[in-house]
């Protein structure tokens, strides 16, 4: 590649990746006087398909540490974020590979008290995981940072019933859903009060769940909760 692209600020932060068909490179970005997050696909031969870049992200303050994968027919980007003014979060936009930006600024990944930095970012099967270095949100008073991760989706992960069974006084049935995620199975006879019958724990699949309080109900429902860790 030997066309220019766009002022680079020269530090750490840029990130390339590919779908198959086509590049795009991530980068920190000064034209505007401070730090933004810009992108350009690039073709196969190294042509650069949006030449001076798009922009990905532009809020307030700075943005930086630009890094970013390919899964599930889009490209994700992630970046650290000074947005709050006040210390850095974790930023992530999809990008298709018709250079579409699909999340305009990008959704926070993870925004606790602290600095959030240092993302690297991956894909395994249906969604990607973000790991950064940060405080350890469980230890707030413990001073060093710790490597971290969080699962990126745009979409609930799907959920298959595999089996539904009468048995007498309970029901039992199998529902087979993303093991990344963990759920929240939850009962009612009037579709108004809902109460926990069981909590999965990821990588919990398929989910086995058996209600022994079908005896007294003339109707039971259940619904199924994607709980995001
Ligand atoms: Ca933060």
């Amino acid at each position: 590649m030997t066309a220019g692209l766009s002022d680079l600020s020269g530090d750490a932060g840029t990130g390339l990746a590919s779908s198959g068909t086509n590049y795009l490179i991530v980068w920190k970005d000064l034209r505007e006087g401070k730090t933004d997050i810009y992108a350009a696909r690039l073709a196969n031969d190294g042509e650069v398909l949006d030449l001076n870049g798009f922009a990905v992200c532009t809020t307030p303050f700075d943005q930086g540490g630009a890094t970013v994968t390919y899964g599930d027919n889009t490209y994700l980007v992630l970046w650290r974020d000074h947005r709050s003014g006040d210390n850095d979060d974790i930023y992530a936009a999809r990008v298709t590979p018709q250079g579409n930006l699909l999340d305009p600024d990008g959704i926070a990944v993870a925004a606790e008290p602290g600095n959030q930095w240092q993302p690297g970012i991956a894909f395994w099967g249906s969604h990607f995981l973000a790991v950064y270095e940060g405080p350890d949100p469980l230890r707030p008073a413990n001073s060093v940072d710790r490597i971290q991760g969080v699962w990126v989706a745009f979409q609930p992960p799907s959920l298959v019933p595999t089996s539904v069974r009468w048995e007498t006084n309970a029901c039992k049935f199998t529902l087979r859903a993303d093991p990344a995620f963990a759920y929240l199975i939850e009962v009612s006879t009037n579709l108004t009060d809902w109460t926990t019958l069981k909590t999965v724990a990821p990588f919990t699949s398929p989910m086995e769940v058996r209600d022994t309080n079908t005896a007294q109900a003339a109707q039971r429902f259940y619904r199924v909760k994607w709980v995001r860790e």
